[in-house]
Parts: C-alpha cells; structure tokens; sequence
C-alpha cells in the first residue's frame, strides 16, 4: 500500500457528520418502545447529547431538526443555544406522515386543501431554516397507495411536481431542498418517489438548488448502493445521505453495523466522484434510531465508524487501481481495494485523536465521563423519537 496513514489525515480532519435530533429520543417497533435513562425531554437536552457526541469524537458539529417533532416557539434562540454548545442546527426535515389529513397523501393529494397545508408545512420549515441559519431542507414523503388502482400514479407524479415547485420558489438563495426517496413503507404498493431516477427526476425539474438525499436503508435488499452514489455524483445530483445499516428493511441501525464493507465501498465512491471535496454539496448525516443500546454511545460509535471507513476508502491506492483496471488485471484491481478495506487503521486513528487533543478512545473515554449516570440522574420522563408519540 503506498497511501499513508499521513496522507489521508488532513481529509479526515474536515469530516463533518450531521446528527438527528430523533436518534437521542426513545424509539421501537410498533410492538414496543423502551425507555432508556437520560433521555432527553427537549430538544434543548437533545442538543446537548449531540454537542457531547461531538466533544469526544471532533466529527459531529451539526444536530438536524425534524418538525413538528423539535417545534419550539424561538427558533433563533434554539440556533444561538446550539451555538453555545458548540454546534450548529443543521438539515430541517419536515413531516408530513403522521397528521391524519395526510392518509392519503400529502404533496400529492388529489385534494388541492390538502396539498396547500402540507406546502405550507414546507413554507414554515424554510421559516425555521432562516431563523436557526439551516441551510437545507430535507422531504421524504410517506406519500403512496396499498393497493392498485387505489391512485393514479401519473397524477400524483404531476402533482407532486406542482407542489415541489411552489417549495423550491421558496427557498432562500443559500438554501437548498433534497428529496429522499424510499422503496416501501409506510405505503406497501407503491411510494411516490421510491428511488434515485424519480427523485433524480423531480429535482432536476427544479433547479440546481434541488438535489437528491440517499438514505442508505431505502433500498431493496441487494440493491448496489454505491453505484448510485457514483451516477448521482456523476450527474452533480447527490445532495445528501441519511446514514444507517439494516438486516432486512429500514431499520435504521448503527451505520457500518450491518455491511461494514457495503459502506467501504459507498465511501470509495464518494472520495472517487469528489464528494469529500471542500466544495462537495454533499451532506452527510446519520437517520438512526437506538432501540435498545444507550443513544449518545450509539452515536459515537456511529460516527467513528463512518471516520474509519472513510479513512480505508481515502486509503485506496487509487494510482495502481487505475492501472490495474485499464490492464485488464481483474484480480490485481480487486486486491489493491481490499488491501485497503482489510486494513486496521483503529491504531492510527488514536494515536491522531490524541495528537488533536481528542480522546483516543471516544467510547471508552465517554462511557468513564459520568455523563451517562448524570442525565440518568437528572432526567425522569425523557421524550420518544415521535414516531407514533
Ligand atoms: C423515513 C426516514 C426519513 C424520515 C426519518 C425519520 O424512513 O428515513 O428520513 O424523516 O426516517
Ligand atoms: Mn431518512
Ligand atoms: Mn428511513
């Protein structure tokens, strides 16, 4: 290998993770949510788990807001809260899955009342990005049908491009929207944007401040993930992931849990296609939920774990890749990756924390603060996620 630990370090050092606000409430299945102590009652407190994640690990300086979920009625002092704390108020998601006007659609609805309230949603979320200083706007819609026939899928298409439209209008110069797109569910037939090319689609009829959100667990098993990380870099159209691993379908776990080489070889892609650039759009975030681990914990090591596949993919030698590639040196190519995948660069990367001041063991160095016992301590009652609450 003839890329160096040292080589990579100033790329690692402007790594910059996004992390929800949701993934510090208590979540589940419908079948149950357990509660775990010190969980935050506002999204004051959440803030400060996510300041706490970024303390130790230096790699999480932005907390993304889900609305109605972290509604407060000063928004600008929640920005300036944030700051105290040493992070910013990144990605504003908006909701439109959980009011019962929206049973069947929200942006698409046949109903034109209907589509005006959940654009007005959108028109308050670009309030709140202005207030807390966000600069992007996530949609993921939960918009569908269970069975056909049950809608017409070409008009929920016109439509959705109707009321994206009247949002984009309404972004401010340096904001910009992404469209999430998932497979399935809540909507068991059909979605209205279930993948890449109808979000490709609907943003590219926007305009360049309209991209597309990768969501990692919003693919059908098997699917090539980092080939759609490659054509959407390729295309200039790749605005932000949504980090997280599944088994089966969204579950939202630990990112690097599940496929720890799947998210080596999407990071390969993004360093390949210029995504970890300093004028990358690229926005990456993590979209997890801790159902049963300890949440702050549950961050840090989801953060570490996208700083060390980072580090082997940037650990690529991409040099001898090309030239094993164009010799047609199918086995050579495929061993110059893998070299790096296989290796360990847990040694390296403490040794560099410690030289930035950080701890060399983020976990091990949080789980001896006495953070955890004291918002055990103090906070009786913490809040759930929002789904379902
Ligand atoms: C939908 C989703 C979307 C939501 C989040 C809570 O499955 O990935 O990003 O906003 O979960
Ligand atoms: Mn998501
Ligand atoms: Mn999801």
């Amino acid at each position: 290998m003839t890329t160096t630990f040292s080589s990579i370090a100033t790329q690692l050092e402007a790594q910059a993770i996004e992390l929800p606000s949701w993934a510090f409430g208590n979540s589940g299945t419908r079948f149950k949510v357990f509660s775990t102590p010190g969980t935050p009652r506002t999204i004051q407190e959440k803030i400060q788990d996510a300041a706490t994640v970024n303390r130790y690990t230096a790699l999480a300086p932005k907390v993304a807001l889900h609305i109605p979920w972290d509604t407060v009625t000063d928004y600008a002092a929640l920005g300036a809260f944030a700051a105290d704390h040493g992070v910013s108020v990144g990605t504003v998601n908006s909701n439109t899955f959980q009011d019962d006007v929206y049973k069947f659609g929200s942006l698409t609805h046949t109903d034109a009342s209907v589509r005006r309230q959940a654009i007005d949603h959108h028109f308050d979320c670009i309030d709140v990005m202005h207030a807390t200083g966000s600069q992007d706007l996530k949609i993921w819609l939960a918009d569908g049908t269970n069975y056909p026939g049950q809608g017409d899928l070409r008009g929920r298409q016109d439509r959705l491009a109707d009321s994206l439209q009247q949002i984009y209008a309404r972004l401010g110069d340096d904001q910009r929207m992404v469209l999430e797109y998932k497979f399935f569910e809540p909507a068991f037939y059909h979605t209205d944007v279930p993948d890449w090319g109808t979000s490709f689609a609907q943003v590219s009829a926007l305009g360049d401040k309209a991209m597309v959100c990768l969501d990692t667990g919003h693919h059908a098993p098997g699917t090539n993930i980092e080939f759609i990380v490659m054509q959407l870099l390729r295309l200039g159209k790749l605005g932000s992931f949504d980090f997280n691993s599944r088994f089966y379908a969204d579950d939202d776990l630990i990112v690097g849990a599940a496929d720890p080489f799947q998210l080596f070889r999407i990071l390969f892609e993004v360093n390949r296609g210029g995504g970890f650039g300093a004028d990358s759009p690229v926005a990456f975030m993590l979209d997890q939920c801790h159902n049963v681990e300890d949440k702050i914990p549950g961050q840090i090591r989801s953060v570490l774990n996208v700083q060390e596949m980072t580090a082997r993919a940037l650990l690529v030698d991409t040099g001898a890749l090309r030239t094993a590639q164009d010799a047609g040196d199918v086995l050579g190519a495929n061993a110059i990756l893998m070299d790096a995948f296989y290796t360990d660069v847990r040694g390296d990367l403490a040794a560099w924390r410690e030289s930035r001041g950080l701890p060399a063991d983020p976990m091990a160095a949080y789980a001896a603060s006495g953070y955890q016992q004291k918002i055990a301590a103090d906070r009786v009652g913490g809040q759930q996620a929002g789904w379902g609450a």
